[in-house]
C-alpha cells in the first residue's frame, strides 16, 4: 500500500530557464528546485532545463501558460507588447539602483499579478539583474557614435532604445550572444556586467559604460491550473523555497555586480561611467521613453509609478 501511495504521488515538473547553468538566476532556480523536491519528500520532483535548452527565452512564457510546462523563468520585459507592465522594469533611468528596483516592484507588483492570473498565471518570485550598462566593442563618448552600430537587443526597450540611438537592434537570446559577437552579428548591447562575464564576451568587445540605466527582472512562473492542483502543503512548502529564492538571488545579484565588473575588466575590457556628454544624451533617451511608456501603460502604469516614487 505504500509502495502504490509513493507512486501515484510523484509528480515530475520541467522547469525551462533561458540563461547558462552557471548564471546566478539559474543557480537560485537549481536550488529553488532542490527546496521543492525535497521540501514535498519527493511528491513533486522539479527538474531544472537551463541555458534555453528546452525552450528558449522567448519562448518560455507561452510554455508555461498553454501547460506545455507547469512551470518556468521568464524576463518578462521580453512581453511587453502584451502589457505594458510586463516593462515597467525596464524604463530607462526609473530605478537604477538594488534599492530603488525593490520599491518598483512592490509598488508594481499587485499590478503585475493581477495581468498574469488573466493569462492563467501565478508568480512565485521575482529577481532582478544587476544595473545595465552599454557594451561595445569600440570607444563610444556620446549617442552620435552609435549611428548605425549593431546592437544585440533582448526586450522592447533595449530595441526602442537602438531606434533612439540610431542603432540597429537584432535580437538575441543571451545564450547565443557569445557567437553573435564573434561572428559581427552585433557590436554592442546593454546588459549587466553579470552577463557579459557569464558570456566571456571580452573575446569581442573592449568598452563597458556603467550607465545604470535599469535593473530588469526575472520572474518565476507557475501555470495557476496546475497550482490550484497543488495539495494545502505542498503549496505551503513552494511558496516558502519561493521567499528563499527570492532573497538569495537577490543577495546573489548585489553580490554579483562588483565581482563581474571586476572579471570584465580582467578579461580585459575598459569598464567606466561613460563621458558626462553620453550620459545626457542617454537621459534624454529616458524622458522620452519614460513618457511613451506612460502613454502605453496607462492610468495603472501611472499609479504604480507614483506609488513608487511615494516610497522614494
Ligand atoms: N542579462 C539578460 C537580461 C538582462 C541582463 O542583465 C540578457 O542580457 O539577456
Amino acid at each position: 500500500m505504500a509502495l502504490g501511495a509513493t507512486a501515484a504521488a510523484a509528480e515530475k515538473w520541467d522547469l525551462p530557464m533561458a540563461y547558462s547553468g552557471s548564471n546566478f538566476h539559474s543557480v537560485t532556480g537549481a536550488e529553488f528546485a532542490a527546496c521543492i523536491t525535497s521540501g514535498t519528500g519527493g511528491e513533486i520532483e522539479v527538474t531544472t532545463h537551463p541555458g534555453g535548452s528546452l525552450f528558449k527565452g522567448s519562448d518560455i512564457k507561452r510554455a508555461i501558460q498553454t501547460g506545455q510546462v507547469p512551470i518556468g523563468e521568464r524576463l518578462l520585459s521580453g512581453h511587453q507588447n502584451e502589457n505594458a507592465l510586463f516593462g515597467v522594469d525596464s524604463v530607462p533611468f526609473l530605478a537604477t539602483s538594488f534599492d530603488d528596483a525593490g520599491k518598483l516592484w512592490t509598488a508594481a507588483k499587485p499590478a503585475l499579478e493581477k495581468v498574469l492570473s488573466e493569462q492563467n498565471l501565478t508568480m512565485l518570485y521575482s529577481v532582478p539583474w544587476p544595473p545595465q550598462g552599454l557594451y561595445f566593442k569600440d570607444e563610444v563618448n556620446s549617442v552620435a557614435e552609435m549611428e548605425g552600430i549593431k546592437f544585440r537587443s533582448y526586450n522592447n526597450a533595449t530595441a526602442r532604445l537602438a531606434e533612439l540611438t540610431g542603432m540597429l537592434p537584432v535580437s538575441i537570446e543571451a545564450a547565443e550572444i557569445s557567437q553573435a559577437f564573434a561572428t559581427g552579428v552585433a557590436d554592442s548591447m546593454i546588459s549587466s556586467a553579470a552577463t557579459g562575464y557569464d558570456r566571456k564576451v571580452w573575446e569581442s568587445l573592449g568598452y563597458f559604460y556603467a550607465v545604470d540605466a535599469w535593473l530588469p527582472r526575472n520572474y518565476m512562473l507557475v501555470n495557476s491550473d496546475v497550482w490550484s492542483g497543488v495539495s494545502d502543503k505542498n503549496r505551503a512548502v513552494i511558496t516558502a523555497c519561493a521567499a528563499t529564492a527570492e532573497a538569495a538571488g537577490l543577495q546573489r545579484s548585489m553580490d554579483y555586480t562588483n565581482f563581474t565588473l571586476d572579471g570584465l575588466r580582467e578579461g580585459g575590457m575598459s569598464v567606466e561611467k561613460g563621458s558626462d556628454q553620453m550620459n545626457a544624451d542617454l537621459r534624454e533617451i529616458g524622458v522620452t521613453m519614460t513618457a511613451e511608456w506612460l502613454e502605453a501603460a496607462g492610468d495603472e502604469g501611472k499609479a504604480v509609478v507614483d506609488a513608487f516614487k511615494a516610497m522614494q
